[in-house]
């Protein structure tokens, strides 16, 4: 199992350590996420966090994300993994991609929300 991206950004907004799986994520990182506090992230939750966490790695507010900027949160193969069309870089879209892929596959039983 490789740490998605969702992870990557969990980890950046709430300083977890050592979660691997969105299942691992504790609580407190859960809650932070969790705008209206009701114990599950909306996907609409999750697209606002997503993008707080893309802006917060996009040190230079170029739109995409060089390894320099993502190699706090992403070892070399997530980095490959996300970067689609090798051009060492993750772009916004290729960054959106994998985090809707991500939020799908921790998505269970399929109802938008995670939990
Ligand atoms: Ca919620
Ligand atoms: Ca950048
Ligand atoms: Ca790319």
């Amino acid at each position: 199992m490789t740490r998605g991206l969702i992870i990557a950004a969990a980890v950046l907004l709430a300083g977890a350590a050592s979660a691997e799986t969105v299942g691992e994520l504790h609580e407190n990182e859960l809650k932070a996420i969790d705008a209206n506090n009701d114990g599950f992230l909306s996907k609409d939750e999750f697209d606002a966090f997503s993008d707080y966490a893309f802006q917060e790695m996009d040190d230079d507010k170029n739109g995409t994300l060089g390894l320099d900027e993502a190699k706090p949160f992403l070892d070399i193969k997530q980095f490959q993994d996300v970067d689609r069309n090798n051009d060492s870089f993750i772009s916004r879209a290729e960054y959106d991609a994998q985090m809707n892929a991500d939020f799908s596959s921790a998505d269970k039983d399929g109802n938008g929300q995670l939990d």
